[in-house]
């Protein structure tokens, strides 16, 4: 690849202003500059950085993700022009592992509840026997990559017991038990928290679905910090109408931002969020980092760095 021009999509400004990005890969011996996405201002660019995904992507040779998860691309249509992808997978472990831990505290110490009714000027204790504590509970974490890690490192400093499942049930720090994919069931059946942490692919497509989610315990928590896609909403709902399970806290939706009418937004045990769960103010610079490596690699003949496909 000769690499002479670098995009910085506008499209990053969901996440941080282009410029920032711009100003963190100063100094590299290419060109670095805001494009808008059309043709005429990728003309001279062989790459872009980027939160959408364009048409005018497949002229390139080369496409960042400023995400991990890279299901708004199509592998077909990048293979079939010759356009790599990379992703921006290994940067987000911290943020959603505090996330994860904010979200399993908030449901634990009823702190949704107290911030609802603060709103409303309203001191309302809690029942005797809402509140409890995490120390002793059982999580499972679905994926154990660059976010599983960062969530298990929270959730065991909190004192939780951390069962995993992935494709291959290889050991990980931390997790007591890691189960296949295939064993799924035997990972949720005695856990609290069910967190999912997994790529949206066909293999994980409506994952959790009625039957899942009635595998799990029915005073259990489902945190979706991965991909609405993961989950069969509409079974969700019925699921938390029903009592099936206790509650969840989600950052991810098959639809975003989450229509006004969905019902997620009103039961008392559900908290939203609206896929956040990984922003950070230093966003930018994880993402300098990986496309300065990307270049230097590039430069010496090598793929870029986290190339996808
Ligand atoms: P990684 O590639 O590092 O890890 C993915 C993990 O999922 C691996 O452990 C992998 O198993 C496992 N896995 C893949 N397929 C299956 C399956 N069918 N059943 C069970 N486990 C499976 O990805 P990241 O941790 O970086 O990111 C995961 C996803 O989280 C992203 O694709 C993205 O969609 C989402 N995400 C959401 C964010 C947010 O803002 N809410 C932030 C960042 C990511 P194995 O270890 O065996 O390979
Ligand atoms: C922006 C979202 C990902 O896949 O969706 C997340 O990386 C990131 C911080």
């Amino acid at each position: 690849m000769n690499l002479e021009r670098i995009g910085v999509d506008e499209s990053v400004s969901t996440v941080f202003p282009p410029e920032k990005l711009v100003e963190a890969l100063s100094g590299l011996p290419v060109e670095v500059e805001r494009v808008d996405g059309s043709p005429d201002s990728l003309a001279d660019c062989q790459a872009v950085v980027t939160f959408v995904n364009r048409e005018a992507f497949l002229d390139l040779e080369w496409v960042h993700s400023i995400q991990a998860g890279v299901d708004r691309f199509s592998r077909e249509r990048f293979e079939e022009a010759g356009v790599v992808l990379s992703n921006s997978t290994g940067i987000h472990g911290d943020a959603i592992g505090e996330t994860v831990a904010t979200q399993v505290l908030m449901l634990a110490r009823r702190f949704h509840v107290h911030v609802a009714n603060q709103r409303r000027r309203e001191w309302s204790q809690p029942g005797w026997d809402d509140a409890w504590t995490v120390a002793g509970e059982q999580a499972c974490v679905v994926g154990l990559g660059g976010l599983g890690r960062g969530i298990v490192d929270r959730l065991t400093g909190l004192g939780i017991d951390v069962v995993g499942v992935r494709r291959t049930p290889t050991p990980e720090p931390g997790v007591d038990r890691v189960y296949p994919a295939e064993r799924l069931h035997d990972g949720i059946a005695d856990a609290r928290f069910v967190v999912l942490a997994v790529p949206l692919v066909e293999e994980t497509r409506n994952l959790f679905d009625d039957e899942v989610l009635s595998a799990m315990r029915e005073d259990a928590y489902l945190v979706n910090v991965a991909r609405g896609g993961v989950v069969d909403q509409s079974a969700l709902v019925d699921a938390l109408e029903s009592g099936e399970i206790a509650g969840a806290a989600l950052d991810v939706f098959e639809t975003e931002p989450l229509p006004e009418s969905s019902p997620l937004w009103e039961m008392d045990d559900v908290i939203v969020s609206p896929h956040c769960g990984a922003f950070i103010d230093e966003y930018y610079r994880h993402i300098a980092a990986i496309v300065r490596e990307s270049v230097r690699r590039v430069q010496t003949g090598d793929e870029p760095a986290n190339r996808v496909f």
